[in-house]
């Protein structure tokens, strides 16, 4: 579809306002919001990613491109939020220790969010004591952790040690993802789910908590 095509090369070139503008556009044709997340948003930061890879673009380029992201994303996220559902259960969602990626981790949020939970967002750069807090002193049903760098990846390991030693692993699951994770990842450090992309991590956090779908 030429629009979410558009839309894909405005974040590509990082031109934030005429991404928002023209994911606004497609909104008002009655684009689903999630095609224009998936085949305009997402597709276009793929492209950023590999090109990222190949070092034909630098850091600069790719936070640029995250910016004309997130500016879409404010159009997006009330209608990908706005069930109107009770809430069915609270998670506590961050981006693990040392990393600094946050996209994945905010879609992930918001899916939750329009699937009915409260989600407690601890942002980024989370060390276990963070987690361990926010269980004590909230009611809180997940610990959901991404991560998107292989290097930070173990520090999902350290909070489900973490949640162990201070005696409340067993108030609450927990839940992985990220570009790097896998099941096979999640099983050896014992993590209870893990979801590859943010529309399956709703339908693993309600499954989680015995939801029927
Ligand atoms: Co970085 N970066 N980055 N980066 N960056 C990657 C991840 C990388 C794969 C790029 C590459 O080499 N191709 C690479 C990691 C290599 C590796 O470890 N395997 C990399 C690197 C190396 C780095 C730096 C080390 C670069 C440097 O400084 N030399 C540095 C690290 C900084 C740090 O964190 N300490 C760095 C920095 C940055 C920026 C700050 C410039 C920027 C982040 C801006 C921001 O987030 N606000 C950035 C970006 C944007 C990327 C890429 C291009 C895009 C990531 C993204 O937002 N994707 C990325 C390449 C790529 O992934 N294609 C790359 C879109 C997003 C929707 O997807 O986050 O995967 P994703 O989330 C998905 C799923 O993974 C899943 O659902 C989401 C939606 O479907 N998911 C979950 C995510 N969390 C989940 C949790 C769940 C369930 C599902 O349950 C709880």
């Amino acid at each position: 579809m030429a629009e979410l095509q558009a839309i894909a090369e405005n974040l590509i070139k990082g031109n934030a306002s005429e991404t928002k503008r023209l994911s606004q556009e497609a909104v008002k044709e009655g684009i689903p919001p999630e095609q224009i997340l998936n085949q305009g948003l997402i597709a276009g930061m793929n492209v950023v990613g590999e090109r990222f890879k190949k070092n034909e673009v630098y850091v600069p380029e790719v936070l640029i491109a995250a910016r004309a992201m997130h500016s879409a994303m404010d159009v997006l996220r009330p209608l990908l939020t706005s069930t109107g559902v009770q809430e069915i259960g609270s998670v506590a969602i961050g981006t693990v220790k040392g990393d600094l990626h946050d996209i994945g981790k905010n879609l992930v949020a918001m899916m939750l969010e329009g699937a009915g939970f409260k989600v407690i967002d601890l942002g980024i750069d989370v060390g276990p004591e963070k987690f361990i807090e926010a269980v004590e002193n909230q009611k809180v049903d997940i610990v959901a952790m991404s991560a998107l760098l292989t290097t930070t990846m173990p520090g999902m390991k350290t909070v489900i040690e973490s949640l162990r030693s201070a005696g409340v692993r067993e108030r609450v699951k927990t839940m992985i993802g990220g570009a790097p994770v896998t099941q096979q990842y999640a099983d050896e450090i014992g993590a209870d789910g893990y979801a590859p992309d943010a529309a399956s991590a709703a339908d693993k956090a309600k499954e989680l908590l015995g939801i029927s779908q």
